[in-house]
């Protein structure tokens, strides 16, 4: 029987049944040593084959991804994390403050999805803690990231209504990350109150959220709508990415990138680097190119 893993609990994995029934089984032995460069070989989205035996239910085999997430497990690791499969979107939630998102942070994200062909948009939230001037602070990323072609809402779960992102979520399977505290559970409460995830309280000295929830788990909406939501992560290791293929994830270094001198610039210390002078003329966000530099050069991608 087909079934949807719903969260990993380790050795545990929750499934739903074809006929929407949720079940617990286990790995069957030959799976486990399936793919030793993740810390685990089956991940939440994953469509599984399952056994019934003495009814114990068992996971005998994992069909083909159509895309995964993954990050680094922990800093140095060669091992990844993946965080999720075969969804239709990402929604990355950022705020500004309570607590700050980084654009290395959202860069690291974005540059994740482009390489794994997953389409995200980005949702600045909790905008009603903001005064005049960090509106507009907020106003030019937003503005930046929806001209390089995300699709970018700025919002406010707790003050706004909902529409815009029930629209962009209707009839997907979509996956929610973010930093610990800038909304996540919050969201999908409001979504659907009979959830009652916990959410955490911003604690005043880090202005980071305990992390409250510590699996990602599944939340169906509707028939066709389903959230993840996932603990919130700190940094984003990147894995499994060339050095020389960073910059193609990177959409406005893509559709400048002929005018560069060589035709295959990478745009570090290149003559007569197009990207370069787009910078200095202001066309180019200097935080996107730095974040591209220390990605490029930054060790822990690994190939
Ligand atoms: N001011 C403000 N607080 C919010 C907003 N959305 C969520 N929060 C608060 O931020 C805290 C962390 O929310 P939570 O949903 O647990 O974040 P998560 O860690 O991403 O799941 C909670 O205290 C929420 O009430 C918002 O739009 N504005
Ligand atoms: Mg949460
Ligand atoms: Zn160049």
């Amino acid at each position: 029987m087909v079934a949807v893993v719903q969260k990993s609990l380790g050795k545990y994995f929750s499934v739903k049944k074809n006929d929407g029934e949720i079940v617990t089984a286990t790995l069957a032995g030959k799976l486990r040593n399936l793919d030793a460069d993740s810390t685990s070989p089956i991940v939440i989205g994953d469509k599984v084959e399952i056994i019934n035996q003495n009814d114990d239910w068992s996971i005998v085999q994992l069909f083909e991804r159509k895309n995964f997430i993954a990050r680094k497990s922990v800093k140095l690791s060669k091992r990844r994390h993946i965080i999720a499969a075969n969804v239709d979107q990402c929604l990355l939630i950022v705020t500004k403050k309570s607590p700050k998102t980084s654009t290395s942070f959202i860069d690291r994200f974005l540059v994740a999805c482009e390489h794994n062909n997953v389409p995200v948009s980005i949702i600045f939230n909790k905008t009603d803690l903001l005064n005049k001037e960090e509106l507009q602070s907020l106003d030019s990323l937003f503005n930046y990231y929806k001209k390089i072609g995300y699709s970018c809402l700025k919002i406010s779960f707790e003050h706004d209504s909902l529409e815009s992102i029930k629209k962009l979520i209707k009839g997907k399977f979509s996956l929610i990350s973010g930093h610990s505290g800038v909304g996540k559970s919050t969201l999908i409460n409001k979504l659907n109150p009979n959830f009652n995830i916990r959410v955490s309280e911003i604690s005043d000295y880090h202005e980071q959220g305990k992390h409250t929830t510590t699996f990602s788990e599944i939340y169906d909406l509707d028939n066709e709508t389903s959230l993840i939501d996932t603990p919130g992560i700190r940094g984003f290791g990147l894995v499994k990415i060339d050095r020389k293929d960073i910059s193609k994830y990177f959409p406005e270094f893509v559709q400048n990138q002929h005018k560069c001198k060589y035709s295959n610039c990478v745009h570090i210390n290149e003559p007569s680097c197009e990207i370069k002078k787009l910078i200095s003329s202001g066309v180019i966000l200097l935080s996107r190119y730095d974040n591209y530099c220390s990605m490029f050069r930054s060790e822990d991608i690994y190939r």
